[in-house]
């Protein structure tokens, strides 16, 4: 476990820190290190044109040319893109999927296959764009299962518990990477100044009293009797806690990265408002899946309502999961509230 004190007062960038990590142990070969860079410099590149995105309807807008004649991509595209190109050729990788592309994405056939399998959401939240609300990128990074050849839909389908590391960047009011590889959850500061990521927030635990309950409750009518109960639990004076405030940001990485600083629990769960979505919003594979290795890496939990999200084997690349996330105590009252009005006796 990283020692937060043994950074204290130090200025490290994330290669520095990466590397570190990496000397901890002797087997490892690099190349977990290089998808990481990959990924802070991804960050970069999509933090360049976030920034100017509110720019886009005087520069051009998605789709038309933009004053210097170039076409202008719609923000996801290009983050879709950018993380695309910078891992294609590696030779890191067997195969990525996205929730930008229906059918996982190979390694094109020129280029070597590697030991790693890259999962992610490009850019999350992408509607808030227009408002200038914080929007990110979630990662996962699993061991192919299968062996040689091109990387397969079995590789890609792998219980969450199974990530070597996961992560997301938030760009916020800064843009902020922070990850983990089983040791501990680290978070770093990109200076736009320098255009480094800078430690900031090592080793982060879950505060143990937990500040806020994340939820659309617009949706409150379409809820189960239990997430109802829950919600109204929430809210009280109890033994255990005093009644939450509500946040909510309606942008998951925004939403999910407040809460892991302040304490609490962030839920989206089942309704019955949209019946083609019987699970829920979030997918399991490159949303859900990875902020629960993260949750459980900083002292929290993860559960679908009745069972740990990294424990669901996914069957479909884009299936969604109800996700109640955060404070560990918080996460275990809504299973015992869904088993209790929820679930036949
Ligand atoms: P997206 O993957 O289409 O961007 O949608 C996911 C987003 C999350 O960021 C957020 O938690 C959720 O949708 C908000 O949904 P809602 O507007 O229903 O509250
Ligand atoms: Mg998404």
């Amino acid at each position: 476990m990283t020692d937060t004190q043994e950074y204290h007062g130090k200025l490290v960038t994330i290669e520095r820190f990466i590397l570190d990590q990496q000397q901890a142990h002797p087997e490892a070969t690099g190349t977990l290190t290089n998808i990481l860079y990959d990924m802070a410099l991804a960050a970069k590149i999509i933090t360049s044109k976030t920034t100017r995105a509110g720019l886009a309807e005087i520069l051009g807008s998605a789709g038309e040319e933009n004053v210097q004649g170039e076409e202008v991509q719609k923000l996801d595209v290009f983050a879709q893109r950018t993380i695309f190109r910078l891992n294609d050729h590696t030779g890191r990788l067997a195969a990525m999927a996205s929730e930008e592309e229906e059918a996982i994405i190979p390694i094109p056939s020129r280029f070597p296959v590697g030991p790693y399998v890259l999962v992610f959401d490009p850019l999350d939240g992408s509607s808030n764009i227009d408002m200038n609300v914080s929007i990110g990128t979630i990662f996962g990074i699993y061991r192919r299962t299968t062996e040689g050849g091109p990387g397969t839909l079995e590789d890609v389908l792998q219980p969450a518990r199974n990530l070597v590391a996961a992560g997301y960047i938030l760009y916020g009011a800064s843009t902020m990477m922070v990850y983990s590889t089983g040791n501990g959850v680290h978070g770093f500061t990109l200076d736009p100044a320098i255009g480094e990521f800078l430690l900031s927030h090592p080793n982060i635990k879950l505060p143990v009293k937990p500040k806020y309950y994340s939820v659309n409750q617009g949706y409150q009518p379409f809820w189960t009797p239990g997430v109802q109960a829950y919600t109204e639990w929430l809210q009280q004076d109890t033994p255990e806690k005093k009644g939450l405030s509500l946040r909510y940001i309606g942008s998951l990485v925004a939403d999910f990265h407040r809460n892991l600083l302040s304490g609490g629990v962030f839920y989206y769960p089942a309704d019955s408002k949209d019946p083609k979505k019987p699970g829920g919003k979030l997918r399991l594979v490159y949303e859900a899946g990875p902020l629960s290795f993260l949750i459980e890496q900083a002292g929290g939990y993860a559960s679908d309502g009745t069972q740990a999200i990294l424990d669901i084997v996914p069957e479909r690349l884009h299936q969604r999961v109800p996700m109640f996330i955060g404070d560990r105590n918080l996460v275990e009252q809504a299973e015992a509230l869904i088993r209790q009005h929820d679930q036949p006796a």
